[in-house]
């Protein structure tokens, strides 16, 4: 069991992918001292005027280290790793730790983006367009990133019309054809050998694409990367942090599969086939993309 350096804080959410991530790297390191406060997303909790004085974003995670703040989810694990550093999850050399970043980087960006787009327009649109419209404008209005508020308010208000789900839709495609042609070459971890911070960046993502049901349009004739899941999957950090939704949210999750899963097939299907043809349908040239 990890030695604990003093006081260690998470100020973190359920349903929140970035959050997952944090835990998850907890658990693989062992780390069990450590303050949990739990924040309510749906609440508006992250506006508080107490919690912006440690992320201004106002959003989780945040990670408080002997009085010192840390913030944004990768570089919270990072941090982590570093501060624990038995049973490393980053690799030796300079040229892996450098291709572990590009690993990184792609998914904070391009896959962030993509999990977040999919969630807010099969599952956040209902819970926002139940608001009623001033509730709705005033937490939008509290935001603080305008280009994540754009995406956002174009996912509720356009939902399977939004450019941002088609980017979605690619951003997956073309990540899980890098992906199976890693493993491949490289496997079984996708930095080889070693199960990193690499592996803990991406789990979250993928269950939450699982939990929307619609992973099986992407796994399908990827059987390495079936089996890299899996393995994520089967490992004791994975499941000590309850990765995925709760039982209580399921239901709904399962309802937008039945509403938009199909929808979301034809998009891949088309992308896959003509994606300069089906970005134009959406006014955005395959460079975008
Ligand atoms: N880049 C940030 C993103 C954090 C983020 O978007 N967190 C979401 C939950 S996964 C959040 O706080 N959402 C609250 C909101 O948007 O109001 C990180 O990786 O920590």
């Amino acid at each position: 069991m990890a030695h604990v350096k003093k006081s260690l804080e998470l100020y973190h959410a359920a349903e929140s992918i970035c959050s997952e991530r944090v835990l998850m790297t907890l658990y693989e390191k062992h780390i069990v001292d450590w303050v949990d406060c739990p924040m309510l997303l749906f609440e508006d909790e992250q506006f508080a005027r107490k919690y912006l004085k440690l992320n201004p974003k106002a959003q989780v995670p945040t990670l408080v280290h002997n009085g010192r703040v840390v913030r944004e989810s990768s570089i919270i694990c990072n941090y982590l790793d570093d501060i624990f550093p038995q049973n490393s999850l980053k690799p030796a050399s300079p040229h892996s730790r450098a291709n572990m970043q590009e690993w990184i980087k792609g998914s904070d960006e391009e896959l962030y983006q993509a999990v977040s787009s999919l969630s807010f327009s099969m599952v956040f649109r209902d819970r926002l367009n139940g608001m009623d419209r001033v509730a709705r404008e005033a937490h939008f209005m509290k935001q603080t990133e305008i280009d994540r508020t754009h995406r956002q308010r174009s996912c509720v208000a356009d939902g399977m019309g939004s450019p941002y789900v088609l980017r979605a839709v690619a951003a997956w495609e073309n990540l899980l054809q890098k992906l199976e042609a890693v493993l491949e070459k490289d496997g079984p971890w996708i930095l080889g050998d070693q199960y990193s911070l690499v592996e803990i960046a991406l789990a979250p993502f993928f269950m939450r694409v699982q939990d929307l049901q619609i992973l099986p349009i992407w796994m399908q004739e990827r059987p390495l990367t079936v089996e890299w899941w899996n393995e994520v999957k089967r490992r004791s950090n994975f499941i000590m942090a309850q990765v995925g939704v709760g039982p209580d949210k399921l239901l709904e999750y399962e309802l937008a599969a039945d509403k938009y899963g199909s929808e979301i097939k034809r998009l891949r299907d088309w992308y896959v086939e003509d994606p300069i043809d089906c970005g134009r349908a959406f006014k955005i040239d395959k460079g975008v993309l």
